[in-house]
């Protein structure tokens, strides 16, 4: 369905998003026999990878788990080229999804939803778009995703740059070159460390600006390896089962004793195998990590030395090492050759802790010691994570009442699954569920499912309408809180905390518990008749 076909009038479900989590959520509800599109506002399936096609966009969780299980001839077939694959490749894959599924006659491209009002009297959803579709469902799922109201940051002048701008996540769809250019980057998370490697060995220069170091693994990725391959495809059900029960939704080893518990040799010992091995299984190192400050002291203190000896400029070395936050506590990051790239003659750091930006100028950047020029800026500033998506949305539950005010002092939800007052309407990896702390497609498969299995059950006992209590939603968001506060995830300035938004609450988003243990509390929940929901 393209946006030039009209959506029907009314529908049982409209799914907002067409990334993963929307097209899983599709196939589903088409086996419940169920009438639904989804409406997303790019040309293109793949969410994420649809939008975030800057140089070197990779994924950080291995392919072979990066990926979905809900079938078994899909995840047979598919075959992946590395070990982390690359956002074209990922892309290549949601499309496969996509046709392989038939679920394109399903999705209305090019439209954006604007509000979505629920009316108490039908007991059902309106859903506007910008193209004036009006849409009456019984059932709206928000699969708009947690990473993907990219976000400018609020710096003086930066309507005035006269040269190419580019945010990381809208990169156009045209391959953008940099030879001979000057680059400016700004910012130094996920998406930055990835792509200064790349854009350095491209540009003429590329001018890095630094607020807040990270840390960084090395991801170690490589072409797949034929057995790697095999060993999975030959066990494939029983290693995803597996990885649901993990606490981040992916199966690595962690080892389960204290940093603090065995002597230094073999704490450098284990850091070093971890640290050859490459990527996020690092933090698995030892169990408490997040837990235990003393214990994470020593793993900073290890990706500290380690910076400092691949950094070859002594003062570089010590603006790239992370002091302001306990490892992990910030989304950890995967690169490759990112601290090594700083080694490079057309690459500096500009460090803002020393030197703010005071203004973005028509022709580069000013700090408080003087100014550059570039030919480009990059934006690697992030995104309105987690609430930025729906609240973008005009959402209007029983009695007219706001998303936006209810979530004034930041978002509160059932499981991160429905929010009281706004019956029958879900966020998949919505806040408060575990979703941006794992394997987010383990996670949207958990959601899409048992959403699936909460619909056949009324299905099948001809209910229309669903809402989670207030009652279960307190108690479960101070679970959220009591279990986050265990941890040492709330004393880091992070995305997660809302922190990187000025004047957004700071509330720690995500459900921390783990994704094993989320799981199983789901399931009990469900298998209580669905304790905390009311159903009529
Ligand atoms: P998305 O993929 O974000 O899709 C949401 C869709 O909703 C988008 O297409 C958007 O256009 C659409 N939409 C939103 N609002 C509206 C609206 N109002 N109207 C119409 N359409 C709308 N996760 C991992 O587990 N491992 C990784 O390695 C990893 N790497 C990442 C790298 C990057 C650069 C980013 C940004 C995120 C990464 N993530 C990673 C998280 C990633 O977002 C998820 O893994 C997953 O792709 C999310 O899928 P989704 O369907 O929930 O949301
Ligand atoms: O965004 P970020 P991201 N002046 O928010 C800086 C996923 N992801 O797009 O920390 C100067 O992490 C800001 O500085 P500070 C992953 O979940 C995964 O990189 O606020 N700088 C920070 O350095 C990730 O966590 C992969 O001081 C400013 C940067 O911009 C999430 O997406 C790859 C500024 C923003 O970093 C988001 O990552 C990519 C200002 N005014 C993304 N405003 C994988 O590899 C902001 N910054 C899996």
């Amino acid at each position: 369905m393209s946006h030039t076909q009209t959506l029907p009038k009314s529908l049982d479900a409209v799914i907002v998003g067409a990334g993963f989590g929307g097209m899983y959520m599709l196939h589903r509800l088409r086996g419940l026999g169920l009438s639904a599109r989804i409406i997303e506002a790019a040309d293109g399936v793949g969410g994420t990878w649809y939008w975030n096609r800057y140089p070197g966009a990779r994924c950080d969780v291995e392919s072979m788990q990066y990926s979905f299980s809900f079938d078994e001839a899909l995840q047979q077939d598919w075959t992946w080229s590395e070990r982390f694959a690359a956002q074209p490749e990922i892309l290549r894959y949601a499309n496969h999804v996509a046709d392989r599924f038939d679920l394109r006659r399903d999705i209305a491209f090019e439209t954006r939803v604007e509000s979505a009002t629920y009316d108490e009297a039908t007991d059902r959803w309106t859903v506007r778009t910008d193209r004036g579709d009006v849409v009456s469902a019984r059932f709206c799922i928000m699969a708009t995703g947690c990473l993907s109201a990219a976000r400018l940051p609020d710096i003086p002048g930066i309507g005035d740059f006269r040269g190419e701008t580019y945010h990381t996540g809208y990169w156009p769809q045209q391959k953008v070159d940099f030879t001979g250019k000057r680059v400016a980057v700004i910012g130094t998370g996920s998406s930055a460390i990835q792509a200064i490697p790349v854009i350095a060995e491209e540009a003429a220069q590329v001018t890095v600006f630094q607020r807040t170091p990270n840390f960084s693994i090395p991801s170690r990725n490589a072409p797949m390896d034929e057995d790697y391959e095999q060993s999975w495809k030959s066990d494939y059900a029983a290693k995803r089962q597996q990885a649901r029960a993990m606490r981040t939704g992916i199966l690595y080893g962690i080892n389960p004793q204290s940093a603090v518990e065995v002597d230094a040799a073999e704490r450098t010992a284990e850091y070093e195998r971890r640290w050859a091995t490459g990527g996020t299984a690092f933090m698995g190192a030892y169990h408490d990590l997040i837990l235990n400050k003393a214990s994470n002291d020593t793993a900073a203190e290890f990706v500290r030395g380690k910076i400092r000896a691949l950094v070859q400029d002594p003062e570089t070395a010590e603006a790239l090492a992370p002091k302001d936050h306990p490892i992990g506590t910030k989304r950890i990051c995967v690169d490759t050759h990112y601290y090594e790239t700083y080694n490079r003659p057309n690459v500096t750091l500009v460090n803002l802790r020393k030197h703010p930006i005071e203004a973005i100028t028509a022709t580069g950047i000013r700090t408080s010691d003087g100014e550059r020029e570039f030919d480009a800026i990059v934006f690697a500033t992030g995104f309105d994570a987690m609430t930025g998506t729906l609240l973008r949305i005009d959402i209007r539950g029983r009695g007219g009442r706001s998303l936006a005010q209810d979530w004034e002092h930041g978002p509160r939800t059932y499981l991160g699954l429905m929010i009281a007052g706004y019956p029958n309407l879900f966020t998949i990896t919505g806040p408060g569920s575990p979703s941006v702390l794992s394997n987010m497609i383990v996670s949207i498969e958990q959601h899409v499912d048992w959403i699936t299995g909460l619909l056949a059950h009324m299905q099948a006992r001809g209910l229309g309408c669903v809402e989670a209590t207030e009652e279960a939603q307190e108690a479960w968001v101070r679970h959220g809180m009591e279990v986050a506060e265990r941890t040492l995830y709330p004393s880091a300035a992070s995305w997660y905390m809302g922190a990187n938004i000025p004047g957004k609450p700071r509330v720690f988003m995500p459900y921390i518990g783990g994704v094993g243990v989320y799981r199983e509390k789901c399931d009990e929940i469900a298998a209580q008749g669905y304790e905390g929901f009311r159903l009529a």
